[in-house]
């Protein structure tokens, strides 16, 4: 067994070849591989024991952890299917995602997690992601029942136009063509430590981090979130060789270095060999600065839940500051005129489409969103715009959807607008994404109040958001008017919006 077709393939033949090599370190604990097949194998019995049969959704409710990664590894050896949660998720959200994919067990980290689902009205048994959990659990791995590569392993929710997340179905070949992709464009190995602060619960840490590593037989040095002093120490003791983040880690990896130059002390990765960015833009001047720094140039690239990673700057050769490079081997992508849908001369701007054995399989139980998504030859519309250049470099210049990047998270404007809708003070409201200094956009909201006085309202809205949906998702200005511009039909004008907050609101600076 050469080349993995499933996650279990992979675990399989590491646990062969390399038992004893660290997978995970988590925490001051560590598990080689050897280790992740016998825990694996304890969740996939416990699970069992639950009543989860093949195909059955498995939801991951869940911080990062070593738990984390056995429950995922474990509910692929009895052919379930993982369904991320990301664990700042209110009831909103919670319970979309849960009803929707029908979850039969949604594991939890702790109490305050399983009080959400319970509040939530989710179907599906609550598991604690917990040693005693484990106990009397079989630890033998029955590859039996294993999954096949075109078997689902994933459903990754992310938000659509209609403010209603939509489960991006991803197969165990899917992922594994992605980590084939992605180690061989990145010359990953097994002698790579990857230093990962991502959340697991999001594509970018999970199928490119861990899938990645559990591909190429590497480690991971996994935390349960990002904290640059930690970063920066853990750099500077030579411990990790890549590193993976969304833009505002690399600017907060900036400020901090900055801090401790200016204290006279020294800034140094020693064993690093690669730094990563992606879901969301990386500035030149972050790049610049980052270069300047740390004698790095950040390799940035393209990708998004529905289909993993599509495009990267080169390993060897030159990493262009505001692009993100060209397909990943095995894939294509090309850029075509967003009315015509016919593929345009390099240099043009049009929508972003990709094909690949990475692109996923559809939308969970909802073949309408699924076939708006593909054109007649496969090609998937990314729904991002951009532009290739003639030697191929890909720049992504702005995005066809309503979607407001903030710190690598997705917030759609429509989902916010209807938590605002629901407050008995609020008329009209339209949400916009305005630039941030530290996040690259932050989420403002316009409100067409219902009653005559604002006093307080502005907080209050926030924290309705805030109690009914992810705190990122909450905006970090209200403001009030009298109405709002809409065109001859009615529709709200979000760049009108836009424009007029610009002038009277300036970008935040980073804190
Ligand atoms: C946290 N907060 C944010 C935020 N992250 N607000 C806006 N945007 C964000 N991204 C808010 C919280 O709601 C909270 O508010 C306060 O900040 C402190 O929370 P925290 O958890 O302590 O924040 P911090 O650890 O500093 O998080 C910042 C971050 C994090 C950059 C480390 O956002 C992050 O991990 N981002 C990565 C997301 C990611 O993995 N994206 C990939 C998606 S996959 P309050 O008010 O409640 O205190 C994808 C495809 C691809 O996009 O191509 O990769
Ligand atoms: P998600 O739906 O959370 O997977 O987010 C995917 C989206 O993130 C893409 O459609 C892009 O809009 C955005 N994205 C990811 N990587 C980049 C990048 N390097 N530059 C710009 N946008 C990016």
């Amino acid at each position: 067994m050469n080349i993995p077709f499933t996650t279990i393939d992979a675990l399989r033949r590491a646990a062969a070849c390399a038992p004893k090599r660290t997978f995970v370190q988590f925490d001051g604990q560590s598990f080689s591989y050897e280790d992740t097949a016998v825990l694996a194998a304890r969740w996939a019995s416990r699970l069992h024991v639950a009543g989860v049969e093949r195909g059955d959704r498995v939801a991951l409710f869940l911080e990062n952890s070593s738990a984390f990664v056995m429950a995922y590894l474990g509910a692929h050896l009895i052919g379930a299917i993982v369904v991320l949660v990301n664990t700042q998720y209110r009831q909103t959200e919670l319970r979309h995602i849960l009803s929707d994919s029908a979850a039969k067990v949604v594991i939890v980290g702790d109490q305050a997690h399983a009080d959400l689902i319970h509040r939530s009205d989710a179907p599906g048994v609550v598991m604690f992601a917990s040693e005693a959990v484990l106990e009397g659990a079989g630890d033998m791995p029955d590859w039996t029942h294993a999954p096949a590569p075109a078997d689902l392993a994933l459903i990754g929710y992310t938000s659509g136009t209609t403010g209603r997340s939509k489960g991006a179905m991803l197969t165990h070949a899917n992922l594994m063509a992605n980590s084939a992709a992605v180690t061989r464009a990145w010359s990953w190995t097994e002698r790579d430590r990857l230093l990962l602060t991502l959340p697991l619960f999001h594509i970018h840490g999970l199928g490119v981090g861990l899938n990645g590593t559990l591909f190429a037989t590497g480690t991971v040095d996994l935390r349960r979130g990002f904290d640059a002093t930690d970063v920066l120490d853990t750099l500077a003791r030579g411990e990790a060789t890549m590193f993976f983040g969304v833009p505002t880690m690399y600017t907060r990896l900036i400020a901090e270095a900055r801090r401790r130059r200016s204290e006279g002390r020294a800034v140094r990765v020693d064993g690093m060999r690669l730094f990563v960015s992606g879901s969301a833009p990386l500035s030149p001047q972050t790049f610049a600065e980052f270069e300047e720094l740390f004698g790095h140039r950040i390799l940035e690239r393209y990708g998004m839940t529905e289909t993993i990673m599509n495009l990267t700057n080169p390993y060897d050769g030159e990493r262009r500051p505001g692009t993100v490079g060209m397909p990943f081997p095995g894939q294509e992508a090309r850029v075509v005129d967003v009315r015509t849908r016919q593929p345009l001369p390099d240099g043009e701007i049009g929508e972003i489409q990709v094909r690949g054995p990475n692109v996923f399989a559809g939308y969970w139980r909802n073949p309408q969103a699924t076939a708006e998504a593909f054109d007649a030859n496969g090609w998937f519309n990314t729904g991002d715009l951009g532009w290739r250049s003639a030697d191929g470099y890909f720049t992504i210049t702005g995005r066809a959807r309503e979607l407001i990047i903030s710190g690598g998270y997705n917030i759609y404007p429509r989902e916010v607008e209807e938590v605002l809708l629901d407050h008995p003070a609020v008329a009209e409201v339209a949400v916009v994404g305005l630039p941030d200094a530290e996040f690259g956009e932050q989420v403002v909201a316009v409100v067409v109040p219902a009653m005559q006085t604002t006093d307080g309202l502005e907080q209050e809205l926030i924290d309705w958001c805030r109690a009914r949906l992810a705190s990122y998702k909450k905006p970090r200005r209200v403001v009030f008017a009298a109405a709002l511009p809409r065109n001859a039909l009615g529709k709200v004008q979000k760049h009108v919006v836009q424009q007029q907050l610009r002038q009277v609101q300036p970008e935040r600076t980073p804190q």
